[in-house]
């Protein structure tokens, strides 16, 4: 479990990699002055450094070794089961003033948010390793790519972060002397890993983060939501570029036409899946490559917008994975795979809810705890998770470690809504697209801790990643589509819409290439729409279902149906949004909600 464990003595040669700036040696002083560890590591991401650290995990119970011919080099860890999600309510942004973080993120005073910090770090780590990871974030030769350095006492958080971000020597040299060289300062401390005392604390303008008690993915794994998202976005604006929660993937047509698209949909909504899509038989000749499944730093260049993937690896939602939903994935994760809080098998191999073939008879689940078929608990966690390298995926983007991205064509928006938003439809232009990604709404899922299943907003599924006002994050938005001459065109897509006997109406997975066909055919201008009142909606003699199987004629004119009724309330829901937010939002967003309520009345 990753509850604390005691301190660690590597070999000469292992641990020991110091950086040279003054900078980094002084930062990593003072923190180690407040909590006090046993020793240091300092980590360079070698493989000798991760092969000694795997062995001292074992010997910990940090890890659990996986069966090496079912699971090659491959772990599982526990997480403490007070601990499995991120925690939205004790996640903070610390600005100067409350204004600046804004309506929907909690707000802290910085030096009141330090103070308490500091109390709850004194001594923390007494008895126990610190180990400094370097990393970057983005590829080496991108103009936008982010040196962090973490701090933590969690091994499990040491080897997941060689698997997400590039790690060790690469962040190290690039950094190089030169103390005002900038860098993200992340603090981790799994403390007593208590809920009572965990938080999740962002200082934009120090560029620096301390997390204390938990030891779980987004939390801890600092590079990704609270450096890539949350400090991304706030330098991003300053900067006049992007930080978005978005997967970015290429799709090739059979004549060798290539297009990249970004998607933003909420946690556990579907990025990973789309991302690594395998198109159905139908559409031979076709094919989509993965350039990232959760984040994209978008630039503008030539009046277009250009994106990579900060990221190095997948930190990826594990049910419902399976040959048939996602082979890919399955491909992935075959090898060199870290998992966490999926179920044990009694022949060292990992089992989920979803996975292919029958359940075993018996298994442990993530609990530790025994587990069989006619159990009432879950086996593997909703949100158990996989950290995979991106390079085990067989349909990497050739392109990812370009440092000047790939261009984007279309920029696509989507939640979980079992009624109302139709399966796919185009906004007439940016700014219209704006307003569709600002009001975007989704069915909460188990990535974060609270209830399941509410619909609630999520503008551009940044609700919990902006890392200052939405109001501005809106402006922002706005002002670099004016910048655009050659703007994406903006989509709107729905996987989840339900009968009214409360099943999916559309198959999903890899069956959405029809859609993301569509998209493309907008792109190249070969297609027309239905001009309707929320936009341009695909008609379906348009929409490629050849071969496509279980989907009547009925159940594709629901999922393309716009109903008034319904859109009489979702527009009240977006005024009533919009108000909860107060005056932050820019005016052009209230006049494109009363365009949308005057097209239903014309
Ligand atoms: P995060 O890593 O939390 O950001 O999640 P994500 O957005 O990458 O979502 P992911 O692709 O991991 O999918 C989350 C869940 O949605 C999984 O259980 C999938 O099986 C399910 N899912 C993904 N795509 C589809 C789809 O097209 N249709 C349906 N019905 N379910 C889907
Ligand atoms: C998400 O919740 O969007 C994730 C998982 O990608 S976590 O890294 O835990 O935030
Ligand atoms: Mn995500």
């Amino acid at each position: 479990m990753n509850n604390p464990a005691p301190a660690i003595s590597p070999p000469a040669g292992i641990g020991d990699h110091k950086p040279a700036n003054q900078a980094v040696l002084d930062w990593v002083h003072e923190v180690e002055q407040l909590t006090q560890p046993e020793n240091i590591f300092w980590c360079d991401g070698s493989e000798r450094e991760n092969d000694f650290l795997i062995a001292e995990s074992l010997k910990q119970n940090v890890l659990i070794r996986l069966n090496e011919k079912k699971a090659p080099r491959s772990y599982l860890h526990r997480s403490n089961p007070n601990d499995v999600a991120r925690v939205e309510q004790f996640t903070f942004i610390c600005t100067p003033t409350k204004a600046e973080a804004g309506p929907t993120n909690n707000w802290s005073e910085p030096a009141e948010t330090y103070s308490k910090l500091q109390g709850l770090l004194k001594g923390a780590m007494r008895g126990r390793t610190m180990f400094v990871v370097p990393y970057i974030m983005g590829p080496p030769d991108s103009p936008l790519t982010k040196i962090g350095f973490e701090i933590t006492d969690s091994k499990y958080v040491v080897l997941s972060m060689r698997i997400m971000t590039r790690m060790g020597e690469i962040a190290v040299k690039r950094l190089g002397h030169d103390p005002k060289a900038e860098w993200n300062r992340g603090v981790h401390s799994l403390l007593d890993v208590n809920p009572e005392r965990r938080f999740i604390c962002h200082f934009p303008q120090d560029n620096a983060i301390i997390s204390v008690g938990s030891g779980y993915g987004g939390n801890v794994l600092l590079s990704k939501k609270c450096l890539a998202l949350r400090i991304g976005s706030y330098l991003a604006r300053k900067q006049g570029w992007l930080a978005e929660h978005m997967l970015i993937l290429g799709v090739e047509s059979p004549v060798g036409k290539k297009h990249y698209v970004a998607a933003a949909f909420p946690s556990a909504c579907g990025k990973t899946n789309f991302a690594m899509l395998i198109p159905p038989k139908h559409f031979a000749g076709w094919k989509v490559t993965t350039v990232g499944d959760d984040i994209a730093w978008m630039q503008i260049r030539d009046g277009r917008l250009w994106a990579v993937n900060p990221e190095n690896g997948y930190f990826g939602v594990v049910p419902g994975t399976s040959c048939k939903s996602n082979p890919n994935a399955m491909k992935s994760i075959e090898r060199d795979t870290l998992y966490t809080n999926v179920a044990l098998t009694d022949d060292s191999d990992v089992w989920w809810e979803g996975k292919d073939g029958a359940p075993p008879k018996h298994a442990f689940d993530w609990r530790g705890n025994d587990w069989t078929p006619d159990s009432k608990e879950k086996a593997a966690h909703p949100n158990s998770r996989f950290a995979t390298p991106m390079r085990n995926n067989p349909v990497l983007d050739p392109h990812v470690e370009d440092g000047n991205g790939v261009p984007i064509s279309a920029i696509i928006f989507g939640g979980r809504r079992s009624d109302t938003m139709p399966l796919v439809f185009q906004a007439f232009d940016w700014e219209h697209g704006t307003y569709i990604g600002a009001t975007m709404a989704s069915e909460t899922t188990a990535a974060a801790t609270g209830a399941v299943g509410q619909v609630r907003r999520d503008p551009m599924a940044m609700l919990p990643f902006c890392g200052y006002n939405i109001g501005d994050y809106f402006r922002h938005w706005l002002e670099t589509g004016k910048r655009l001459t050659k703007p994406p065109l903006i989509f709107h897509v729905n996987w989840f819409r339900k009968s009214a006997d409360g099943k999916f109406l559309w198959p999903g997975f890899g069956d959405n290439m029809r859609v993301l066909g569509w998209i493309i055919d907008r792109c190249e201008g070969r297609v027309g729409a239905n001009e309707s009142a929320i936009g341009h909606i695909s008609r379906l003699q348009d929409l490629d279902l050849g071969e496509l199987r279980g989907v009547t004629p009925n159940q594709m004119r629901e999922l393309l149906n716009v109903n008034a009724e319904e859109w009489q309330k979702e527009i009240s829901d977006h005024a009533k949004f919009f108000e909860s937010l107060g005056s932050v939002v820019p005016k052009e967003l209230d006049k494109q909600r009363e365009n949308l309520a005057a097209r239903f009345k014309s």
